[in-house]
């Protein structure tokens, strides 16, 4: 131990206090998985008042308040809907869960009056927002180095601004979503046709190449740090089903041969309610042994999980010790709660220290990532002050440097590591 470090040894709790809230708040952000594009994708990046109101989560919140028939809303104007869901979540009565507050987090980050409660003004100050300027100042207000995109090659708006690519904000990195290839095959390999491949609706041998060489194309035209797919809780590996078959026989040898890591988001039971369209889906308990199945058959591939349901948060942290090639992310969608975020982090510190990423934003509209992020910060400097006070209670002292180190690890440089890494 040198003289500098020691000299450097935070103490007391106060001091400890003040390090690790300054260090959570000042550390710039890389958020592994939003749903944000960048700029140039032109109207796939929304922003403003009006989508932050009317925000699937906030959907969902505002039709438990009403009798509205639901086809009435969705023949509303994306204002006429923000204004029905203001009227009801913000003025009729208090905005106090999660989605709600948030809007209110980011009206008062950006520097707008939240007392004023005046809709109009808000939007007023929106309009007035260059793009360009107001991207930045929200990178800055949120602190965020840089966001994960979702980018899904079926999507057919989406992939007209791949074929046609322009310069893309080098803070938007790319990531390749292949839910519909894995998911939805029966119905979609026609699309793969008129793109020139030479599939069929049986899974031959020809048609796996050709599926591993679509995937290869998408991996080498946007260059994504990660392949990721949502997954029903039912999901189970090996699996004898189009599911199964492309999971093992073109996902996991194309992520391996690009040696990038195969992201598995599993508990999503979608559409549960199909009126609610982009709100409609629910969760479900899965098992976490096929996870532990693939990690087992396949050590050199790489995979980071994140699961839905509380339930399985406990077994998830148990199936990571197990694997070092498995990394465990975020508090994914209805987990993305403080005393949820609170409970898992602790959770997942004890079990596992600092190997996981404790948070993504999953955010849909440009400014959410401030309230997502202030939100996580508040409970991470909870969590991390409990945990570093009882180091401290055994006598072991703990420097700012290395408060910052994990703090760091946690808010990208673990990400990044393991796409480095090979194993
Ligand atoms: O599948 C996903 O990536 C989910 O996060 C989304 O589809 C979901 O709609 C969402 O926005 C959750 O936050
Ligand atoms: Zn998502």
């Amino acid at each position: 131990m040198t003289e500098k470090n020691r000299n450097n040894f935070l103490f007391s709790r106060e001091q400890l206090a003040d390090t690790v809230e300054k260090i959570v708040r000042g550390t710039p952000i890389t958020d592994i998985h939003t749903h944000l594009y960048a700029p140039s994708f032109g109207s796939l990046l929304l922003w403003g008042i009006d989508e932050l109101l009317t925000y699937h989560y906030l959907v969902a919140e505002f039709f438990r308040t009403t009798e509205m028939p639901y086809s009435n809303f969705w023949n509303m104007s994306k204002k006429e809907q923000a204004n029905a869901i203001w009227q009801s979540l913000f003025l009729e009565r208090s905005p106090i869960s999660e989605a709600c507050r948030g809007v209110l987090t980011v009206l008062n980050r950006l520097g707008l009056d939240t007392t004023e409660r005046d809709l109009n003004a808000y939007r007023e100050w929106f309009s007035k927002q260059t793009l360009e300027e107001h991207v930045n100042r929200v990178f800055e207000v949120a602190n965020l180095k840089s966001v994960v995109m979702t980018n899904d090659p079926f999507d057919l708006l989406e992939r007209d601004f791949w074929l046609t690519p322009v310069e893309i904000d080098s803070r938007f990195i790319t990531s390749l979503r292949l839910d519909t290839l894995v998911l939805r095959w029966i119905e979609i390999y026609p699309m793969l046709q008129t793109w020139g491949y030479t599939v069929d609706k049986d899974l031959t041998d020809e048609t796996l190449s050709e599926i591993r060489r679509f995937m290869s194309d998408w991996i080498q035209k946007i260059k994504p740090v990660y392949v990721a797919i949502s997954l029903p809780p039912q999901f189970d590996f090996p699996e004898h089903n189009p599911r199964g078959i492309i999971l093992e026989q073109a996902i996991l040898p194309v992520t391996k041969f690009f040696n990038i890591p195969l992201a598995l988001m599993i508990g999503v039971n979608r559409n549960v309610n199909p009126e609610l369209r982009l709100a409609g889906d629910s969760v479900g308990t899965a098992s976490l042994r096929p996870v532990e199945h693939l990690c087992e058959k396949y050590p050199q591939n790489k995979f980071m999980f994140t699961m839905l349901s509380r339930e399985n948060v406990h077994s998830a942290c148990v199936t990571a010790r197990k694997f070092r090639n498995l990394l465990p992310f975020g508090c994914w969608w209805f987990l993305n709660n403080p005393s949820l975020i609170e409970e898992i982090t602790t959770m997942r510190i004890e079990l596992l220290g600092t190997t996981f990423i404790p948070q993504h934003s999953d955010a849909r509209v440009l400014e959410q990532v401030i309230y997502k992020w202030e939100h996580t910060r508040q409970v991470l400097i909870k969590v991390l002050m409990e945990q570093y006070s009882k180091l401290l209670a055994t006598g072991w002292k703990i420097t700012e440097d290395e408060i910052q180190r994990d703090v760091s690890n946690f808010f990208g440089g673990n990400f990044w590591k393991f796409l480095e890494s090979k194993f």
